[in-house]
């Protein structure tokens, strides 16, 4: 290299070092994820045998004959979910007791042996179809568990298994998401032995090759599981993740520790927290029953979660990077009763009402660091701190590599009113956020706020009303430049607050 060629080379360099965008940190979302992670909020339906009776796991011998509903509506069950905020819908086409709510030819023991649409109908199909013409996407249960089957427990059951699998995979268009639950074994019906059985979590499945099914016929569903692969079961039934929870996660199996399999995990007690240095992107799905119980019973009417504790849940699941996915059961009309509609629908309104108008949109923001960036005439900075505030989730403002941490300060056209903050990073390129806080300028100086650690897809806050012109985020630690591509406010809706 001669000397006149070495201001060349630094030029070339420093026009690469400048150009460049952040590298991702640690395990990120794949499409199928973060597709999972916009949809947020969604429904599952427990209606079957056990709707009428009163049970929540039938024993696997209950007569087809007891389903019979004479007004049905799969497009009345979906209407009340949409406008109870929710976007999509997984329907439990087949629960423990093993009854099949299509027309399955693996066994006798579905939906055409009762009486309902004389004997011709298919629950799944008409699921698909009403969730489809009111915009949700649809997602499918089907139990490993199947205490009706004869053979269940024996080599000749997961055949069985793999066939109805496949029969919900093709034939109801495409799913969002297909849940594998994690309650398998014990007493049952089994085709009239009426004894214990016990499997190996572990291996009888063959999760490897079900989970192959899953990724051949319906390559954008997300598989949910203890151990995921996807989205990990939270660990608890209240629909509630840690304060601080996050994507990454390190399943651990009780026999195979290194290559855990669903129903074997070991560790979903870390569910609602999560890794922060975990393995995979394997983010958390809250999962609760609007209701005590997940089937409908008589009786349960007060036990219908309130729109303020939905609110609560909504904001410990999908505020804390997760999704929200609601137990609703039809009735024995199979739809959804006038308790519950009352709760969605108030709860529905108050979601559209507290997100409607982002108080930080018309603000102005600016950031302590801004990453370098080659400048192109007509083009706007691709990390510029107001990307945080155009509603967008994966245009974000970024620093410079190495600079962990930040700054960003929105002000505001007036002093507005507000008391919840949300926050997301640009999760494409990973957990990278460490520690945070939210300032308010109060009385000429900044007054903490609100603070945490994890952020992630979104992480919502609600803390007391607070008037100010000036908001600040504070980036105290980070294990990779901050990428925010989020930084909300929003003020909760009077009913809320009765
Ligand atoms: C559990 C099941 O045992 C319940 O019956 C219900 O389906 C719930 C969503 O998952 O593991």
């Amino acid at each position: 290299m001669t000397p006149r060629h070495i201001p060349a080379v630094i030029i070339l360099a420093a026009c690469a070092a400048l150009a460049q965008e952040p590298a991702p940190y640690g395990p990120v979302p794949s499409e199928r994820q973060l597709r999972w992670h916009e949809t947020e909020f969604f429904g599952l339906i427990h209606y079957g045998l056990n709707t009428y009776t009163d049970r929540e796991w039938g024993y696997g011998e209950e007569d087809p004959a007891l389903l019979n509903p004479a007004r049905l509506d799969a497009g009345q069950v979906a209407a009340a979910l949409k406008r109870g905020g929710m976007n999509g819908v997984i329907l439990v086409a087949k629960h423990h007791d093993g009854f099949c709510l299509w027309p399955t030819k693996t066994t006798p023991h579905n939906i055409t042996k009762s009486p309902w649409r004389g004997g011709k109908g298919d629950l799944v199909r008409e699921y698909a179809d009403a969730t489809k013409k009111h915009g949700l996407r649809f997602g499918i249960y089907c139990s490993p568990w199947d205490r009706n089957s004869a053979a269940y427990g024996t080599p000749d059951y997961l055949p069985v298994y793999h066939a109805q699998l496949r029969e919900l995979l093709t034939h109801y268009g495409t799913l969002f998401e297909v849940w594998f639950d994690g309650a398998n074994g014990g007493d049952g019906y089994y085709g009239g032995a009426r004894e214990k059985r016990n499997i190996d979590r572990f291996s009888y499945y063959d999760w490897p090759a079900t989970w192959a099914l899953v990724r051949q016929l319906q390559p954008s569903a997300c598989i949910f599981g203890d151990v995921g692969p996807d989205c990990r079961w939270v660990g608890n039934e209240t629909g509630y993740a840690a304060p601080d929870s996050w994507a990454t996660f390190t399943p651990k199996g009780k026999t195979d520790p290194a290559r855990p399999a669903n129903g074997d995990s070991l560790n979903h007690i870390e569910g609602p927290a999560g890794h922060r240095d975990g393995a995979a992107w394997i983010p958390a799905e809250c999962d609760v029953p609007l209701r005590k119980g997940w089937f409908w019973h008589p009786g349960e009417d007060p036990t219908v979660r309130s729109p303020a504790k939905l609110m609560d849940i909504y904001f410990n699941s999908v505020g804390k990077g997760g999704c929200l996915n609601l137990g609703v059961a039809p009735d024995r009309d199979g739809l959804v009763c006038d308790a519950d509609i009352r709760s969605l629908d108030a709860f529905g309104n108050l979601l559209r009402a507290l997100f409607a108008s982002n108080l930080a949109s018309g603000g102005i923001a600016s950031a302590s660091h801004v990453r370098a960036w080659q400048p192109v005439p007509g083009k706007p900075h691709p990390y510029a701190p107001a990307n945080a505030l155009d509603g967008d989730r994966y245009t974000h403002w970024a620093t410079d590599d190495g600079i962990t941490e930040a700054a960003l300060t929105v002000t505001l056209p007036a002093v507005t009113e507000f008391n919840v903050v949300r926050l997301r990073e640009n999760i494409k390129l990973g957990h990278r956020v460490d520690a945070f806080a939210v300032d308010v300028w109060q009385n000429g100086a900044w007054q903490e706020y609100a603070s945490g650690q994890s952020i992630g897809a979104c992480r919502l806050i609600r803390g007391p009303k607070a008037k100010s012109d000036r908001v600040r985020l504070r980036v105290t630690r980070a294990a990779a430049c901050p990428c925010i591509s989020d930084f909300s406010l929003f003020l909760t809706p009077a009913a809320l607050e009765q």
